[in-house]
């Protein structure tokens, strides 16, 4: 649940070897690192996949160190409602990657 008139800062975070492209509906976000040094304005971001690590207790299982993607959402101008955001890649999404936000 969001407050209608906050602005938010979301960590999307990924410790898994597959990237995700999260994408958000009834209004748009700026990612923290923007291209050029310019803020974008988007409503989907490709959320990288995490980094590989040695794991010296099982080297058949390696590590994954997490990717962090941090965007900035204003709920200033969103109307009051649920909507949802999920991952564009339809495999994933009809997987699960779901969910939805409330504004009140
Ligand atoms: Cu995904």
């Amino acid at each position: 649940m969001v407050k209608r008139g906050s602005i938010e800062e979301w960590y999307l975070i990924n410790a898994t070897m597959e990237s995700h492209a999260f994408h958000i509906h009834q209004m748009t976000f700026v990612q923290e690192r923007s291209w050029a040094g310019i803020p974008v304005t988007t409503d989907t971001v490709f959320v990288p996949v995490g980094t590989l690590l040695a794991n010296k207790r099982d080297p058949n299982y390696p590590l994954v160190k997490p990717r962090i993607t941090k965007i900035l959402l204003d709920f200033r101008n969103v109307p009051r409602g649920t909507f949802v955001f999920h991952c564009h890649m339809l495999f994933h999404e009809d997987r699960g990657m779901m969910a939805i936000v409330r504004v009140v």
